[in-house]
């Protein structure tokens, strides 16, 4: 039972201006693509773990064969992290989240201008390529934090963990050829395109 690529949920120019569709084209076709394709690749070589959710294999990674180990942190990580990135952003996004996780986000963080500030400055702040995540930390609270790699908070070997109800890629592939060496330009822009609904669902889910 292969991993497959799963489709963006929109059009490649969706979330233009704030995202261009040449850089969704690439980061969607060729690098979400290729971690799909190195995974498949990796796991030819171990059958017991053909059949297993890539959720399984990322909880557990540190932990699995030396021989796959590496390759299914980095491109199970890489195909988890894409396919949750893609549906968090839609076109007309961006505003506020409401109802339940409007609270929640006032509580944990004081107000939504302090969330934004904050999880910018996180996500801005991982050095070399990462992820910014917000999170349902295991004691059940909102967290954020950042990854490095493909690492994500789902991961044993993750000094970061929890449920991801929101993440953005800080990988230079997600912006340079819109923004260059301007990640904070990125991510002000990223929170125009923002998928609130599907957020809250996922705070819904796992609250
Ligand atoms: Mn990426």
């Amino acid at each position: 039972m292969a991993h497959t690529l799963p489709d963006l949920p929109y059009a490649h120019d969706a979330l233009e201006p704030y995202i261009d569709a040449q850089t969704m084209e690439i980061h969607h076709g060729k690098h979400h693509g290729g971690y799909v394709n190195k995974l498949n690749d990796a796991l030819e070589k171990e059958a017991a773990l053909q059949n297993q959710s890539l959720e399984d294999l990322l909880k557990k990674v540190g932990t699995l064969p030396q021989s796959v180990r590496t390759a299914v942190r980095n491109n199970g990580g890489g195909h988890w992290n894409h396919s949750f990135f893609w549906p968090v952003m839609t076109k007309n996004g961006g505003g506020q989240p409401e109802d339940d996780l409007a609270k929640a986000i006032n509580d944990a963080f004081g107000s939504f201008d302090q969330f934004k500030e904050k999880f910018m400055s996180t996500a801005a702040g991982r050095f070399g390529s990462g992820w910014g995540w917000l999170v349902i930390n295991p004691q059940g609270q909102l967290e954020l934090g950042s990854t490095p790699n493909q690492d994500n908070p789902l991961m044993d070997v993750s000094d970061f963990k929890g449920r991801p109800i929101l993440g953005v890629d800080v990988w230079e592939h997600a912006y340079y050829l819109k923004y260059q060496n301007r990640r904070p330009d990125y991510l002000e822009a990223f929170f125009n395109v923002i998928n609130w609904a599907a957020v809250s669902e996922h705070y819904a889910n796992f609250k």
